[in-house]
């Protein structure tokens, strides 16, 4: 709960000598001989705002109360109201709404409210309250009251923020700063004409003039005389009083008098304050405090504009009922006057929603109070109305002998209020609530056995603290208050933590101290964003693992229960920063004191690093793991990004060594690291240089822990997409539902730390925001395909998409669902780190990766047991030659070590996992085939893909070119200039390429059958031997170097749009909406060589001929947005059984390619020239 003025905390702004006297219970200082004032409320209860409308109601003696209420029981003068809201309320029945002090001279020994003629709540006594209990939207018939407007949005206020206001007024900080301006004041007579001081000017246009602090003692005339002036600051000067000129101001939105001498000895005095105030019908905002005013100067009751009205800090202590006058009041702040009650008149500033009255002894509050729709804060110490329990009622209401009464219960029936401060009240009973706006209640420290039903109904409850009562158990009812977020229930005598605390999953504290909980309920589990869990004081025996899934949790005390050992798994807390701390006065990070803790050990748990107590328990789980195998990592990200350098701080410790250009990474390094706690990684730094995408499609790998890495230092959001949002679209793609941690590198670079932070919580929320994007086009894409295919069941009409058939459709259903149901697994957080000097931010990496790796929900595959022959067959596999083996070999070599045909499989992709062997068995192409020397492999590749392919190729730079390949000065320009235009690689310059690879003709042809089903070119047969003109003929093609586009207007000349009437045509369009268009075209275009018998390649289109001698187009067209990108395959001819031929092979092409990508998706639709549709459906495969 908030801080909060005590009742005295105001007299510090008094002088010494004028501190006003605090308690006056007696009849000298209240209108009202007190115990009059009771005696005749308390009687007339019946006659409350609820019984107003009644015809007759049944109401005490007006005569009576007037003897009571000395100076406001007269007729309040209220404004002129319409006539249809004619006053209904007589003076009488207004008077007599002001609640009685309860639990006035209960009868000891006997329950009030059974027989002492007193009722213990109001149920018995209001007829209306009775009928209707919860009175919401009610509003007594005949009640001149404006009827309740709903709750202005300002009114609303956020949760967690408070409601309650803070002691000092806007004025006192206002005037505080205030530069004086005395020299200036010496030099002028005439003070304050300094037109200087109009500075500003309010929204409106008008004047904002300050003449505060300038020793005024009259206003200068100019002031006066300024119709523009809207606001106008007089505070702190020795004003008495205003002219009557005062008038003119006609615009006059506010006016700060604090802290001047005004006049006003009398209720009728308006000799401070003229008349003539009244006329600013324009002014909202009026600060009248610390003018040592003993009355409300009654000008003021004319300006039914104000919303704000600050009489704060004067001797004031009466407030008239005339205050109902002001009916568009917003806020009242009445603190530190002498007032002790409220006219029930207030209820007619129904606007009101703050009225502010700490530091005043207050010993009752109208019934009327529950009437006002808007009143969200009512500042008031609610200990005041204790005064009348001296202790021989406290102990009785202490025993339950007598139930407390001396809260106004309209204090629980304020519709709009926000916040109940009843701590230290010496309660034992909370009445019924009608309140449904109420986020914060304390009942701290007072006598309560049951914790009250009615407050499991106030839905809108956030924090709730009912520390030291006496409650023996929570009712499960308490699951009800799904909106709390702090829960308290301290040193109470509770036994059990019911089950149903884990249906409040939004709390973010938990406190329980001090009572006799022996279990903590696994249901604790569900409290996701629990920050704080105090059970210290307790019999608990055992944290249970549950509590270790909170990783929110900044603060866990558990001091001083019966603990002997920490669940294993509460290093997976790593929001417990420190151990055994304080922050402010609370304890804070993990407390495990005087528990008979033995593992960990007295020397490991006795710290104020929680570090060591979880690397502790992380050895622990570590070496109790059996058979944790060698977890493989991935770095990915872009070039420069500090992947590699990353991968040397973590193997080697140590940051990289000064590099020189050519170190830059080549398709990939791998690594094996064993981390200090002993757990074995490989760990492949991906190359991030564009030439490389082609072949992560290889290295992706399912099983593997990411770490996607950019560079912090120089994020920006805008850049976002390219340095982290690519990446992860990657991961997507083709490995949906990894394990993904985000690692910003070089936060060395950052100049503070904070800056460092803030940057990388941006990414976060930039990433989620990201993933939360993509679940939403998944969502839109499953609705869109389930619409076609209801469409398609009630056959509306012909849509060129529906000519698929439904079985397609529906997979693509399945697809998107398998999509929606993969989503990666990202790590929470961004890990800020530095790989060079320092390494900060390493470690904390380490821990995390460690972490993940016994984790065996995350890598179930990791912790098993692999028989001795499996490792016996890899060595053996890798004593083999050649680049690879075909699977019959390996299951040739297999028998030898029995392994058997049927665990061959699951024995090399264990081989794969741990990173031994290369086995792509989701290639179709490559299912049969084992790389048993990955390195090797990747050799290969690297000799074809290489970000240094200019540097390379230099003919004098080395002899390669000249001796291996053969080539003069002339020839080598020519097949380079075709290799950087087109891709294409000639005979003599691969075996350039392949020099360093030692290859003799055998392996180049072996090489040669590979590359293609790798995915990483295509292969131009040669027709003979070559020779002679040939001999510079491309053999090879890397459509990715090909840097020619075939642009919109050139369309136009290769593939004419209009056809001749006998060339029949069908198209299929496949749009990606969720990755660009490259990770499908390019695989495509290698792979359509199967279909063709000609081609014309450009960057982004491929014309063809197939082999029936169809003509085909494939083509790509990029999309300005993110998503979107487009492939079209076209194809033509005259025969429609050719056409068709030639459209299946396409499409099933496309299909092989998107099976491999379980993370790709796209849209496909057909669209068909001078052929009838329906045949074309005909003549479709059912599985198309
Ligand atoms: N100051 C600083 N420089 C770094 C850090 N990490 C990498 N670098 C530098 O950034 C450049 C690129 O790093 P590198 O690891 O090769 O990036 P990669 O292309 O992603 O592998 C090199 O010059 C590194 O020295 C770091 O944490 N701090
Ligand atoms: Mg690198």
């Amino acid at each position: 709960m908030v801080d909060k003025a005590t009742d005295t905390d105001f007299l510090q702004y008094f002088p010494e000598d004028k501190k006003p006297e605090l308690i006056r219970l007696d009849s000298h200082s209240a209108p009202g001989n007190l115990t009059d004032h009771h005696a005749v409320n308390s009687s007339s209860r019946h006659g409350s705002v609820r019984s107003r409308g009644r015809s007759s109601p049944t109401k005490p003696a007006s005569g009576a109360r007037n003897g009571t209420r000395p100076v406001s029981a007269s007729v309040p003068k209220l404004p002129n109201r319409p006539a249809s809201a004619a006053r209904p309320l007589s003076a009488a029945q207004l008077a007599s709404t002001s609640r009685p002090l309860s639990g006035k001279t209960p009868i000891p020994g006997i329950r009030s409210g059974a027989s002492s003629g007193r009722p213990v709540s109001g149920k018995n006594e209001s007829p209306t309250r009775n009928g209707s209990p919860k009175r919401k939207g009610s509003v007594s018939p005949g009640r001149s009251l404006s009827p309740s407007k709903s709750q202005p949005a300002s009114a609303k206020k956020k949760a967690g923020t408070s409601t309650k206001p803070k002691a000092k007024s806007p004025t006192l900080e206002k005037t505080s700063t205030k530069p004086k301006l005395q020299s200036q004041l010496s030099e002028n007579k005439v003070i304050g004409q300094k037109s200087s001081n109009i500075s500003n000017l309010t929204e409106d246009g008008l004047k904002i003039m300050d003449m505060s602090s300038q020793g005024m003692t009259a206003i200068p005339t100019t002031i006066i005389s300024n119709p523009d002036l809207g606001e106008l600051n007089l505070s702190c000067n020795n004003l008495r009083s205003l002219p009557t000129e005062i008038s003119g101001l006609i615009n006059l939105r506010k006016l700060d008098l604090s802290k001047n001498g005004i006049k006003c000895m009398h209720q009728k005095d308006f000799s401070g304050l003229p008349a003539e105030l009244g006329q600013l019908k324009n002014l909202r905002e009026l600060y009248i405090s610390e003018c040592n005013l003993p009355f409300v100067p009654p000008a003021i009751w004319a300006l039914q504009s104000l919303t704000v009205l600050d009489l704060s800090r004067n001797k004031i202590n009466v407030l008239l009922p005339e205050i109902g006058s002001l009916t568009s009041l917003k806020k009242l702040n009445l603190q530190q006057t002498s007032i002790t009650c409220l006219p029930s008149e207030i209820a007619y500033c129904q606007d009101l929603e703050e009225l502010l009255l700490y530091g005043n002894v207050m010993d009752s509050l109208p019934e009327t109070l529950a009437d006002m729709p808007r009143l969200r804060v009512l500042a008031v110490n609610y200990r005041s109305f204790c005064n009348i329990v001296d202790s021989y009622m406290e102990n009785l209401i202490r025993k339950g002998q007598i139930n407390s009464e001396h809260i106004p219960l309209v204090v629980f029936e304020l519709p709009a209020l926000e916040n109940l401060d009843l701590e230290c009240t010496k309660i034992n009973t909370v009445p019924e609530m009608f309140m449904d706006n109420l986020q914060e209640f304390s009942l701290y420290k007072n006598f309560i056995y049951d914790m009250p039903e009615t407050i499991c109904k106030c839905y809108t409850l956030q924090v709730f603290d009912i520390s030291k009562n006496f409650i023996r158990s929570l009712p499960s009812d308490v699951a009800e208050l799904t909106n709390l977020t702090v829960l308290k229930v301290n040193d109470n005598m509770l036994e059990k933590m019911p089950n149903s605390i884990g249906k409040l999953v939004h709390l973010e504290e938990l406190e329980m101290g001090g009572n006799k909980i022996r279990i903590i309920p696994t249901e604790i589990k569900n409290l996701s964003r629990l920050r704080r869990f105090v059970v210290d004081r307790n019999d608990i025996q055992f944290l249970p693992e549950e509590v270790c899934t909170l990783r929110e949790l900044e603060t866990l005390d558990v001091t001083q229960n019966c603990i002997k050992q920490l669940p294993i798994s509460l290093y997976n807390l790593t929001n417990l920063t420190v151990a055994h701390c304080y922050k402010g006065l609370k304890k804070h990070g993990l407390w495990l004191y005087k528990n008979p803790l033995s593992q960990p050990p007295e020397e490991v748990w006795k710290t104020d690093k929680p570090q060591d107590i979880f690397n502790y328990l992380k050895k622990l789980k570590i070496s109790q793991t059996e058979n944790l195998q060698r977890q493989k990592i991935l770095i990915i990200g872009s070039q420069g990004a500090g992947k590699s350098s990353l991968m040397d701080a973590l193997v080697f410790g140590r940051a990289r060594s000064d590099e020189k250009p050519s170190s830059k990474t080549k398709v990939l390094e791998q690594v094996p690291w064993r981390s200090e706690n002993g757990v074995d990684f490989l760990v492949y730094d991906l190359a991030g240089d564009d030439v490389y995408t082609t072949t992560y499609p290889l290295f992706l790998d399912h099983h593997s822990l990411v770490l996607l890495v950019y560079d912090s230092s120089k994020y920006e959001d805008r850049g976002y997409y390219e340095s982290v949002g690519k990446w992860l679209d990657l991961l997507h793609e083709h490995i949906p539902g990894n394990v993904v941690k985000i690692v910003g590198t070089k936060n060395d670079l950052f100049l503070d730390n904070d800056n460092e932070l803030l940057a990388a919580d941006k990414v976060w929320q930039r990433v989620q925001l990201h993933v939360q994007q993509r679940e939403e086009r998944l969502e839109d894409e499953v609705l869109r395909v389930q619409k076609d295919l209801a469409d398609m069941e009630n056959k509306l009409p012909e849509n060129k998409d529906l000519l698929f058939s439904r079985h397609q459709l529906q997979l693509q259903e399945e697809r998107l669902l398998e999509m929606a149901d993969k989503p990666l697994r990202l790590l929470p957080g961004v890990s800020s780190l530095t790989s060079s000097e320092g390494l900060y931010g390493v470690e904390e990496l380490v821990q995390d990766i460690e972490i993940c790796a016994i984790d065996k929900h995350l890598f179930p595959h990791a912790q098993r047991y692999i028989p001795d022959q499996w490792n016996k067959l890899c060595a053996a596999l890798k004593k083999k030659k050649s680049l690879f083996l075909q699977w019959d070999e390996v299951a040739d070599i297999a028998i030898r070590f029995q392994v058997k045909d049927e665990v061959v499989a699951e024995c090399i992709q264990y081989l794969h996992d741990v990173g031994e062997v290369f086995w792509f068995k989701h290639i179709p192409l490559l299912k049969d085939i084992l790389f048993h020397r990955p390195r090797a492999l990747i050799d290969v590749i690297c000799s074809l893909y290489r970000h240094d392919t200019k540097d390379f190729l230099t003919y004098d730079q080395t002899k390669i070119f000249s001796s291996k390949g053969g080539l003069t000065p002339e020839e080598f320009e020519r097949t380079i200039s075709l290799f950087f235009k087109f891709g294409q690689i000639s005979r003599p310059l691969l075996n350039c390429f392949w020099f360093y690879l030692k290859v003799n003709n055998q392996i180049f042809d072996e090489f040669l059958e590979l590359l293609p089903k790798l995915n990483l070119c295509y292969t131009i047969p040669e027709p003979f031997v070559p020779s002679g003109k040939c001999y510079l003929t491309p053999l090879v093609v890397l459509p990715w170097f090909n840097t020619e586009k075939l642009l919109t207007n050139q369309l136009q000349e290769v593939w004419p749009q209009s056809i001749p009437t006998k060339t029949k045509q069908v198209m299929l369009h496949f749009s990606l909406s969720f990755s660009d268009a490259d990770g499908l075209f390019y695989p495509l275009i290698l792979q359509a060589q199967d279909l063709l018998v000609e081609r014309t390649d450009w960057q982004n289109a491929v014309l063809g001929k197939g082999k029936n001698g169809s003509r085909i187009l494939i083509r790509k067209t990029d999309t300005d947005n993110l998503y979107g990108g487009k492939i079209e395959i076209c194809v033509r001819d005259s025969v429609l059984t050719n056409l068709l031929t030639a459209i299946r092979e396409a499409y099933s092409l496309i299909y092989m390619i998107i099976n491999q990508r379980p993370g790709l998706y796209c849209r496909v639709s057909v669209s068909t020239e001078n052929c009838n549709s329906t045949v074309l459906q005909t003549l479709m495969p059912e599985n198309m």
